[in-house]
């Protein structure tokens, strides 16, 4: 490879570069969403729910960090290409930085605060700063350029060791002007709005104080809490940023097939006469055992009164919710009115929604599983026909209808301990979504034996808070030395088993008993 080859390809990344730093940086001044940002946001929608899920599983909660730096290290690689190509066909490059432009703001004005006009002028800002930066320096650095405007306005470097060096300070100075404009805009223009000054500035009375005190469950070593914490609470969802909501601008409307279409403000939410109770959020994506489960307060306003102040109309079978950032569910309309707490909710154990649980305002419906039912982020609430639309992931393939099923964790000990032989408490939790715990039994089966006949032995509960609450569950247990499995299966209050068929979640739950394996030593 010859110097004046690498040095091209030095120029395409720096301009490659130089356009990404404009853009955040742009984007930022103007309140729009990062270009990298919203080209992320079109990979995720139009990904195969099961990639998205494996990613997931994968990543955790990384998937969303790691699709960014994909997505800036594929400029990036194009920039290196298109700066040879671009030396010998000046077109090549306007139409690679056209391109660029293009596909940001067909990305960006996908986000519903950014309008085209805006998204235009970002889009355009950096690709005229890359387009500029790769004719100038390509014309330095390429013998026989083309003569370029820019190159003949600027004192740019001419041929020549001296012309070299001149050329070398420029592409520092592009790299560093590039990296000095995405710092400052990803991360220095912070958002206008201070979400942590609202949320702190939000105070709730007490209702009853029924649940203001953390009530004892069952003490044991281990065991998942009565009431999950906020900062354990699992995290799922499909926003690369969180979305940071100005709650004093923030709407709830409510539309579709009502008789009286409005919109709430946040302070008129908090006006209404509020309820809390204990629900269990479950993911639907959670592996039999696993922690994508968790129980908290909700304090919110009954869906059901925000519904009635608008009139519902007869056929309107569906509730949609959609969320800011484009997210959206659907869940029948009857599950709003039979009775259970359904709600907008705004606070969580006693405090304002935490950004990533959904602040300002989210749903939580009682018995459903979060993708059809716990929008986070909450903009709109749209009454239509059950069959008149399919939620985003109901359009990636998961059942339209997901009532939550009865399900049961064993948390201690944990899969694979050796223990000392002696008086063991087996413990864990269970729940079954609306329809509340009536039992759960755990089977210690030794491990070497031939014809296991199961013995299921009844587990002591913790207090049940709320029928939609989940309930901690003990079961002491005589060990002596050996290799067992323990099993544990729940029965809801309705006296309906869980299923025993092993399945992973797949369009809907997983279902099957949870199994840990140990070894009891003398
Ligand atoms: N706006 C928005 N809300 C959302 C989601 C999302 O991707 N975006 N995911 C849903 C899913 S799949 C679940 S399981 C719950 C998780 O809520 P949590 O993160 O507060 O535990 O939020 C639901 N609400
Ligand atoms: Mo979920």
């Amino acid at each position: 490879m010859n110097s004046t080859r690498t040095l091209q390809m030095l120029v395409g990344l720096l301009a490659a570069a130089l356009a990404l730093g404009v853009a955040e940086l742009a984007a930022a001044l103007l309140g729009a969403t990062s270009l990298v940002i919203a080209v992320a946001d079109v990979v995720v929608d139009n990904t195969p729910g099961a990639v998205i899920k494996q990613a997931i599983d994968a990543l955790g909660t990384n998937d969303k960090p790691f699709l960014l730096v994909t997505v800036t290290l594929v400029t990036l690689v194009i920039g290196p290409l298109l700066g040879p190509l671009a030396a010998r066909r000046p077109r090549v490059g306007q139409i690679a930085f056209a391109a660029f432009g293009a596909l940001g703001i067909a990305a960006a004005i996908r986000d519903p605060a950014t309008s085209l006009l805006v998204a235009s002028l970002v889009a355009t800002a950096a690709s005229i700063a890359g387009l500029l930066t790769l004719r100038a320096l390509l014309a330095a650095v390429t013998p026989e350029a083309p003569a370029c405007p820019v190159a003949t306005l600027l004192p740019l470097p001419g041929r020549g060791v001296a012309g070299r060096r001149r050329f070398l300070t420029y592409a520092a100075a592009t790299a560093g002007g590039a990296a000095a404009a995405a710092v400052t805009g990803r991360f220095l223009i912070g958002p206008a709005v201070d979400v942590e000054a609202q949320r702190q500035a939000i105070v709730f009375s007490p209702l009853d104080g029924k649940f203001i005190s953390t009530r004892a469950g069952i003490e044991v070593p281990g065991i998942a809490p009565l009431i999950t914490p906020n900062k354990d609470f699992y995290r799922i969802d499909t926003a690369l940023t969180v979305p940071r909501i100005d709650a004093s601008t923030w709407r709830l409307r409510i539309t579709g097939m009502v008789d009286r279409p409005y919109e709430l403000t946040f302070a008129e939410l908090l006006a209404m006469p509020p309820i809390e109770e204990v629900i269990t959020l479950a993911c639907v994506s959670n592996e039999v055992g696993g922690d994508l489960v968790g129980n908290a307060v909700w304090r919110g306003v009954p869906l059901a009164d925000i519904l009635k102040r608008a009139g519902v109309q007869s056929g309107a079978s569906q509730i949609v919710g959609r969320a800011t950032d484009g997210f959206t569910v659907g869940f029948p309309t009857h599950v709003a009115l039979d009775g259970r707490t359904s709600m907008v909710a705004v606070g969580m154990n006693g405090e304002p929604l935490p950004v990533d649980h959904g602040f300002p305002a989210r749903l939580v419906i009682p018995g459903l599983y979060g993708y059809v039912s716990a929008t986070k982020w909450l903009s709109e609430i749209e009454l239509t026909r059950f069959e008149a639309y399919d939620a985003y992931w109901i359009e990636r393939g998961w059942d339209k209808e997901s009532p939550i099923i009865t399900q049961s964790r064993i948390d201690v000990p944990q899969r694979g301990q050796t223990l000392t032989a002696g008086r063991l408490p087996i413990a864990g939790v269970a729940w079954a979504g609306d329809k509340g715990i009536g039992a759960v039994e755990v089977n210690v089966r030794a491990r070497a034996a031939r014809d296991p006949k199961p013995n299921w032995i009844p587990a002591r509960l913790s207090e049940a808070l709320s029928g939609t609450s989940w309930r901690q569950w003990v079961v002491e247990w005589d060990a002596e030395p050996g290799a067992y499995t323990i099993e544990v299966r729940a029965t809801n209050a309705r006296g309906e088993p869980q299923i025993g068929i092993d399945a992973p979640p797949l369009r809907n739950a997983a279902t099957g008993y949870h199994r840990v394996n140990v070894t009891i030593r003398a």
